[in-house]
């Protein structure tokens, strides 16, 4: 059975973009399809700047949204990274199979370092390291498939290559993983600046819609989405990318198609009320799983202890045979 694995970062509260772009496709496709696992990326997000008590408060609230949104643990494994040892130890023997050319390169780097410049703060290894500890949670479980978004893509191009490189040199040892992308809102851009992604560590909240905005949050920062200077609605990632984001967010909530649906209106305040409607339905469903949820947190503790349990026995056979592989001597 294929083998799939994605993370969801605890650096902020989920947004839409989270939910179009990942969540909504492991829920309906990958845990049904597919032998899947599902992480909340904990060591990621302390590669930046960050308070310890949101993080732990940020990964028990995605962990609940991601059960809110329809995994189902019956289905499939969710668990938190920094509860399964074999990420950190593995992320190590790849730091020794990676370059320093080719951290620097990732793009993401290049923009979340420039972020935290612009913040004031310093920039820390491991955000130049973090796309290797993201090939260590991807390959320790030997998985096939790899869902992200479009941003993620070149961080997988790198795990394949690590995993070439360490399986030429020192034997067979991993499976060569594939990115597979949502064919619908595989990139929600930002409401009030178009041109960048919907991020969750943004600071321009206004355009970003988080899982649990309120319905008259999310009615008034689609209604304040910025547009573009034309009247008529056409589709045209280019010369229009605040139209085209609402219509793709609308045909990514309504099932429609972005290019049919600008040839519906005639005006962008009816686009921006449907948008707006479109986004409430698609998210009660899931803020009404998570009220439920919060109400019992002992079910979701028990799912993130059984899923790292589960998650623990199918990385260690990888991570001790990598050990093995690369030259390191067995301690029993
Ligand atoms: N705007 C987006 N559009 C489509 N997909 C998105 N994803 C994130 N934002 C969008 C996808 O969600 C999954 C989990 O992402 P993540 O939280 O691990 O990391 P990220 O991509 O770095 O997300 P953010 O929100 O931008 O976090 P920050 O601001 O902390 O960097 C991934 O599959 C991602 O592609």
């Amino acid at each position: 059975m294929t083998r799939v694995f994605s993370g969801i970062k605890p650096t902020g509260h989920l947004t839409l973009g989270n939910y179009l772009g990942a969540m909504r496709q492991w829920v309906a496709v990958d845990q049904h399809r597919a032998e899947a696992l599902f992480c909340i990326v904990d060591l990621h997000a302390l590669t930046v700047d960050h308070d310890p008590a949101r993080v732990r408060r940020l990964s028990r609230q995605a962990a609940t949204l991601l059960l809110a949104a329809g995994l189902d643990p019956r289905l499939c494994t969710v668990f938190v990274q920094s509860h399964v040892d074999e990420h950190a130890r593995l992320s190590y023997l790849l730091e020794c199979v990676a370059t320093d050319g080719e951290m620097r390169r990732m793009i993401q780097y290049k923009e979340k370092a420039a972020r935290e410049q612009r913040r004031g703060g310093s920039v820390r290894l491991s955000l130049l390291t973090y796309p290797v500890l993201m090939a260590a949670d991807i390959l320790a479980y030997g998985a096939d498939e790899v869902p992200v978004g479009d941003d993620q893509v070149q961080h997988v191009e790198l795990t394949r290559d690590l995993a070439v490189r360490f399986n030429q040199r020192y034997g067979h040892t991993f499976v060569v993983p594939r990115a597979t992308r949502p064919t619908v809102a595989a990139r929600v851009m930002n409401l009030q600046d178009p041109a960048s992604k919907m991020g969750k560590s943004d600071d321009t909240g206004p355009g970003i819609v988080y899982l649990l905005d309120e319905p008259d949050v999310v009615r008034r920062k689609v209604m304040r989405a910025v547009t573009d200077s034309g009247r008529d609605v056409v589709y045209d990632r280019e010369s229009r990318p605040g139209v085209a984001n609402l219509l793709e967010i609308l045909a990514a909530c309504s099932g429609g198609n972005p290019e049919a649906l600008g040839g519906v209106y005639e005006s962008y305040g009816a686009l921006k009320r449907d948008t707006a409607e479109a986004v409430v339905e698609v998210l009660r469903p899931v803020q009404e799983r998570h009220k439920e949820l919060c109400a019992d947190p002992g079910y979701v503790e028990g799912v993130l202890r059984d899923g790292a349990e589960r998650a623990r026995a199918m990385a260690r056979p990888t991570v001790d045979a990598a050990y093995r592989a690369i030259g390191l001597l067995p301690a029993d």
